[in-house]
């Protein structure tokens, strides 16, 4: 048998990374040396199965930001804040982090040249995001106290010694991530009906709200989400209204109590008609499960919390509404998490035979 060989070559094309795709929309200027690892482009992924347990006809789909190329969604800042600090001249970035703001911070900050200094919650951080922030190169401080606690020190820090913040207080991350809000726009041809996304520092959710803001003033979609944020039962103060001192949650990525943009995510949730509503652990590991079982995408505990907080309020969603979930990061970011809450387990200690192999399957 011949097969006949392709002639021509397929139109696929080649993506440059986030600044280079979005650079009109974007603070840089043909100076700005661009530090990159070719983030953004993440998939918008439907996800039939969950649709299916809203009960009536609803379209949903994850922005599987996981995809990115540290894992998370801060590579769409990083890649923005640390060019930024290169332009201006900084030699070391420094940042509190959950996890995925010290990888992305570091790897970003190592491919420039500069030294990344990260504060974490000493017994908080997951695996995956701690292993990777050490081999990136960065300095890793873990405190004896939480996220809250590390982030006030990191703030002063970065007006007494020269070193560049780049938390999400710094204006440039949140330039980066509003790209995200773009990429679901362009897939989908308009703005979403809800945007639902996990709340922490509630950087993303006001970035993804630029983002949407932005495209709508240039014509590029012709209405606007309603912004759906979820936090963590135990670490919930968008919810309570205050901010919570010890902040508990098994979703490390967003055991906050007392968000850097609340003002911000309150102003987002008011625009855009939204709200905020919590989602307790068991929800959140029900959705991560789910997504993993039924629909192939293994995403970190704190990124599930948005499918759960969507299944939680599903009473609301009008039929025919268009919903984005943003996962926020890989699954793999946490692998104790996984093998403790798996339903499943393997079977072990099986004699290396066909006939073993086949009785243990069944057959
Ligand atoms: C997977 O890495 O705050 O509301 O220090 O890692 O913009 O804070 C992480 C936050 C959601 C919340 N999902 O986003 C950090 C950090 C994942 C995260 C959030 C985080 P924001």
């Amino acid at each position: 048998m011949t097969l006949s060989l392709p002639t021509t070559k397929s139109n696929r094309q080649v993506w440059p990374g986030l600044i280079e795709a979005y650079r009109q929309y974007l603070p840089v200027t043909e100076t700005t040396p661009v530090v990159t690892l070719l983030e953004g482009n993440t998939p918008l992924i439907p996800v039939p199965s969950i649709a299916q347990r809203i009960g009536r006809q609803v379209r949903v789909l994850v922005k599987y930001d996981g995809l990115n190329p540290t894992g998370s969604f801060k590579d769409r800042g990083m890649t923005m804040a640390i060019s930024k600090a290169k332009e201006a001249g900084a030699k070391a970035v420094i940042c509190a982090s959950t996890g995925n703001t010290s990888a992305a911070a570091a790897a970003y900050a190592k491919r420039a040249g500069m030294r990344a200094f990260v504060l974490i919650p000493e017994g908080y951080v997951a695996l995956g995001k701690l292993a990777q922030a050490l081999l990136y190169g960065a300095e890793v401080l873990a405190i004896k106290g939480n996220f809250d606690r590390a982030l006030e020190i990191v703030l002063e820090m970065a007006t007494s010694y020269p070193v560049t913040l780049v938390n999400s207080v710094n204006p440039y991350r949140l330039e980066g991530q509003k790209t995200a809000a773009f990429e679901v726009v362009d897939a989908l041809g308009n703005a979403p009906d809800w945007l639902c996304i996990p709340v922490g520092n509630a950087g993303n959710i006001t970035a993804y709200w630029m983002g949407f803001c932005q495209y709508h003033q240039a014509g590029l979609c012709d209405r606007l989400p309603r912004m759906m944020g979820f936090q963590a039962t135990g670490a919930s103060p968008l919810i309570t209204g205050k901010p919570v001192a010890h902040p508990e949650t098994l979703a490390t990525a967003i055991r906050i109590g007392n968000p850097a943009n609340w003002e911000r995510a309150i102003a987002v949730q008011s625009a855009s008609k939204g709200q905020f509503n919590a989602v307790t652990d068991d929800e959140i590991l029900a959705a991560y499960q789910l997504l993993a079982s039924e629909e192939g995408i293994f995403c970190e505990p704190a990124s599930a919390a948005s499918v759960a907080g969507m299944l939680k309020v599903k009473d609301q969603i009008p039929t025919g509404a268009t919903i984005v979930c943003v996962l926020t990061g890989n699954g793999l970011k946490d692998p104790d998490t996984a093998l403790q809450h798996s339903q499943n387990s393997f079977k072990q200690g099986i004699e290396p035979t066909i006939t073993a192999v086949a009785q243990t399957m069944g057959f």
